[in-house]
């Protein structure tokens, strides 16, 4: 890929961390951590990997996308304003009651959700019936799905993992967004499912191990999948849980945020310096 189309990627995360600080704004909190953590991943794949269409969401020859960890929805809501699914404007209605951006997405609400997630644990299970049906329709589109560190002990993941490399789901790509924090302290001190990619081998996955962060990384890992024709892919993703706010990341206080003022400009400020960093070298570039 040319530096300037990483660069406009990583001003599409950039501009999508600014829309989940507008939601916070508006809603008051929100679980910004998680968003933040795996928003350079969804932009990837809305931006430059996935086969969809802003205008057609519902489009049956669309890939999928899976947002196991319900909780770090504004990421997605984020990215799908940035991509145009929706009028950034609605993006002030977060927190609010009749909001079609809820806490935890809902796709009867908005379009480009394709799963009520929330309840850890159920969207990987999903993503393989999803996955399942697309090869009955012989239909070639594929399903990406993003769980959460924290979320992977819960035991339906398994059975799903299972079912995946039983039945050989090639189109099926499990991203796990791995920042080491859950919702109460350090993954591994809760429950410890490290080495988390080989349990994934062990079970007949293919799997890679990756930057989260970093938009190169990403993209190339994204792009060499599926590895092979007769396993699923499990990108474990390494990320810093609150990526992008000094004074947030790696700290576990900031899985749900109630920002004061201070804290709030702050936000917004070292967002948009490293919006104006990424834009002079875009100038610089062309
Ligand atoms: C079945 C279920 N149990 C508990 C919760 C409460 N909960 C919300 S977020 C969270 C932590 C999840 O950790 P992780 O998957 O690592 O996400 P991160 O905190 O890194 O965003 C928990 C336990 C839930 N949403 N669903
Ligand atoms: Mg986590």
């Amino acid at each position: 890929m040319k530096d300037t189309e990483l660069v406009r990627l990583q001003l599409h995360a950039q501009h999508s961390r600014k829309n989940v600080i507008q939601m916070i704004k508006a809603g008051k909190s929100g679980h910004m951590g998680g968003a933040l953590s795996c928003i350079d991943i969804v932009t990837a794949l809305y931006f430059n990997i996935m086969k969809i269409d802003p205008h057609n969401p519902k489009d049956p020859n669309r890939d999928r996308f899976v947002l196991s960890a319900g909780h770090k929805c504004m990421a997605q809501y984020a990215v799908l304003a940035q991509r145009g699914y929706f009028n950034k404007a609605i993006l002030d209605t977060y927190g609010s009651l009749d909001t079609p951006l809820p806490g935890h997405p809902n796709m009867h609400e908005l379009p480009g959700i394709e799963a009520n997630t929330g309840a850890l644990g159920h969207g990987l299970s999903i993503s393989v019936g999803m996955a399942l049906g697309l090869r009955l329709d012989k239909n070639d589109a594929r399903v990406f799905v993003v769980t959460g560190d924290g979320e992977l002990p819960e035991g339906s993941n398994w059975e799903a993992i299972a079912a995946a490399a039983q039945y050989k789901l090639s189109n099926l790509i499990a991203i796990i967004d791995n920042n080491e924090l859950q919702i109460s302290g350090k993954t591994k001190d809760i429950m410890n499912m490290d080495p988390i990619g080989k349990r994934f081998e062990s079970f007949g996955w293919n799997v890679i191990d990756i930057d989260g962060n970093d938009m190169a990384e990403i993209i190339k890992a994204l792009v060499d999948t599926p590895i092979s024709e007769d396993k699923p892919t499990a990108i474990i993703a390494h990320t810093v849980k609150a990526k992008g706010l000094s004074f947030a990341e790696k700290k576990v206080a900031y899985h749900y945020w109630t920002p004061d003022q201070s804290e709030l400009n702050q936000a917004f400020e070292e967002i948009e310096e490293s919006i104006r960093i990424l834009q002079r070298r875009l100038q610089n570039e062309s």
